[in-house]
């Protein structure tokens, strides 16, 4: 059997966010890409099920700030969310920081995960020039890291969920 036959083999994941609550955390920093990805998103959560009232947009102003307004989200008793979705664009052209920006917001994306117990979906395009950052952030029926963002988040609350309530098998 061939590795692609294997993979074909795979169970794709059952997405069903009816009921679940999302925020997502938007940088103002490149909007002209991010308000792209987050269309995906709003298109890629409704598509699988939560509805436009469940969903919270908070805008910071560039990638770095993401990981603390996502944290603060996902441990906010206000406002109960299922699972945070940090979406940004990091273009290497444009920034000699690039590295700093790039890397403290994916591991601080992760800590924010990681130290609370909530999803935190990576949803930051990190691109050598805007035309990358333009393709990964198409209108509907083509590619959008926020559209893949949206069902990132719902799969891991439901095997977070199901992890927690031993049903496994
Ligand atoms: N923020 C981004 O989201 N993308 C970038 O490409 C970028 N560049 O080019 O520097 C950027 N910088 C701002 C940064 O995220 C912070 O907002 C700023 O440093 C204040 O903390």
């Amino acid at each position: 059997m061939t590795r692609d036959a294997r993979s074909a083999d795979r169970v794709a994941p059952v997405l069903d966010g009816g009921g679940m609550r999302i925020a997502v955390v938007c940088s103002r920093f490149n909007d002209h890409v991010t308000l792209r990805l987050l269309d995906g998103v709003e298109r890629g959560l409704a598509r699988h099920g939560v509805s436009p009232s469940d969903v919270t947009v908070v805008w910071v102003p560039g990638a770095f700030e993401i990981p603390l307004a996502a944290k603060a989200l996902a441990e906010s008793p206000a406002q109960r969310v299922d699972a945070v979705i940090g979406l940004g664009c990091v273009i290497r052209g444009e920034t000699t920081h690039y590295e700093s920006v790039a890397g403290e917001c994916a591991a601080g994306i992760q800590r924010a995960g990681l130290d609370t117990g909530v999803p935190v979906v990576f949803g930051v395009l990190t691109t050598e020039d805007l035309d990358q950052a333009l393709a990964r952030s198409e209108a509907e029926g083509g590619h959008n890291v926020g559209e893949e963002g949206a069902a990132t988040a719902i799969e891991m609350v439901t095997l977070l969920r199901r992890i927690a309530s031993e049903q496994l098998r």
